[in-house]
């Protein structure tokens, strides 16, 4: 594209809502994209924030340059000059303006998981087909070029046929040690789950991503420390939600696996890993050296070098890396957000697919079905099978 092009690129009016954490992830890519990405496929206005404390919104605005904030998110909804709502708020404040949003006819892109549950995600489904908006989740593990580089060659057929699938998500914040107190992460109203909606909604999301759809589930979860303190000092509070799950699992195509995740592992930041075996090779991937992706191939063992051996994912010509360094200049976590508002602004600016690179609220959903049945399975301790009637989008999970 000329340069005269690249000033041609359309402009599309972003209304954030959530300042914490995944509203600065989101806000720095945004940010950060027309920078990076060249030619951007769009250059993101920051419209508006909104969140419910005043002074944080102000500092929001000045730091990342949004024009206006709302302390009440329909105000977000409601401004004319916002074409895509962004949300990074609670999983308690996805579904309703979310669904608002897209009747106003507005674009809308959401953190995970999707939904508190899978019901509720089905209904944000309904409402962004309905409303014929480009609509994403943002799981942002599929944009790490790694992660791209293992689904490419899986579908390239250099795995063969997948046999096993099996990650993990480990973390240590919840730790006693740490004194984390009852944050909305911790309560069953405004999460919907704890580690199963944090932690495996990625997990799931990879493995149906990188392998297929997950058609039966056997899980069991754990609460460890069942009461913490309240985060204004006034006490102490129910932790209703889990602490970790551990859940074996079996895909479509006849490949099993195995889902395992806390925040309760001692010494283990952000460690999200999965190891793919197949007939022809494995692959494994982990979230804190990432990028790096091991491979080992069958067609190239059977002698004293053989073993697994480490690809530097950082050439121009694996997936995002074009947009960065030369080789071995290394991109981080951050750059996962970048590419995939880069992409799902694309896909608005020039009215591509968001499926299957990016992940619609139809995974969004289907990842919401396996959370419910992980959550059914440990309660009832059966094994549950997922059946999706996607013509209706009807969700049934029935034990076996
Ligand atoms: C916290 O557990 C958390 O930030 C998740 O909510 C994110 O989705 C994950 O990417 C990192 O860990």
């Amino acid at each position: 594209m000329s340069d005269n092009a690249e000033l041609n690129v359309p402009e599309i009016g972003v209304g954030m809502l959530g300042y914490a954490f995944m509203g600065r992830a989101h806000s720095n890519a945004l940010r950060s994209l027309p920078f990076a990405i060249s030619p951007p496929p769009a250059i993101p206005r920051l419209v508006a924030v909104s969140g419910r404390d005043e002074v944080a919104l102000k500092s929001m605005a000045r730091r990342y340059g949004y024009e206006r904030t709302y302390t009440d998110w329909r105000d977000l909804v409601a401004d004319e000059d916002v074409q895509l709502l962004d949300n990074g708020g609670p999983n308690n404040l996805h579904a309703a303006p979310s669904i608002a949003a897209a009747e106003a006819g507005k674009h809308v892109f959401c953190e995970k998981p999707l939904a508190r549950t899978a019901g509720e995600a089905h209904a944000m489904l309904e409402a962004v087909e309905k409303a014929g908006v480009k609509h994403g989740v943002a799981f942002n593990y599929r944009f790490v070029p790694a992660v791209r580089l293992a689904r490419d060659l899986i579908r390239q057929g250099r795995l063969g046929r997948i046999y096993h699938f099996r990650a993990m998500y480990l973390q240590d914040w919840l730790m006693p040690h740490y004194n984390t107190p009852r944050l909305w992460r911790m309560d069953r109203e405004q999460a919907g789950t704890g580690a199963i909606g944090d932690l495996a909604a990625h997990i799931v999301d990879l493995g149906r991503f990188l392998v297929g759809e997950i058609r039966g589930v056997s899980a069991m979860t754990r609460t460890f420390i069942d009461e913490r303190p309240l985060p204004d000092g006034s006490g102490t509070g129910k932790v209703d939600v889990d602490d970790a799950f551990v859940a074996a699992i079996e895909f479509e195509n006849g490949a099993i696996g195995s889902l395992e995740g806390t925040r309760l592992a001692a010494g283990r930041k952000n460690y999200e890993l999965f190891e793919i075996n197949g007939e022809k090779g494995s692959l494994r991937f982990n979230l804190e050296r990432l990028n790096e992706l091991q491979l080992y191939l069958v067609e190239e063992g059977q002698s004293e070098t053989e073993g697994f051996r480490t690809i530097m994912v950082t050439e121009s010509i694996h997936p995002w890396l074009k947009h960065w360094w030369p080789p071995g200049h290394i991109i981080g976590w951050e750059h996962t957000f970048i590419h995939e508002l880069a992409h799902f602004l694309d896909c608005i600016a020039n009215n591509r697919p968001v499926a299957p690179d990016g992940a619609t609220f139809l995974d969004g959903y289907r990842a919401a079905l396996v959370c419910d049945a992980i959550v059914e399975s440990a309660q009832s301790r059966r094994q549950i099978e997922l059946a999706y009637e996607d013509a209706g989008l009807q969700p049934t999970t029935q034990p076996r």
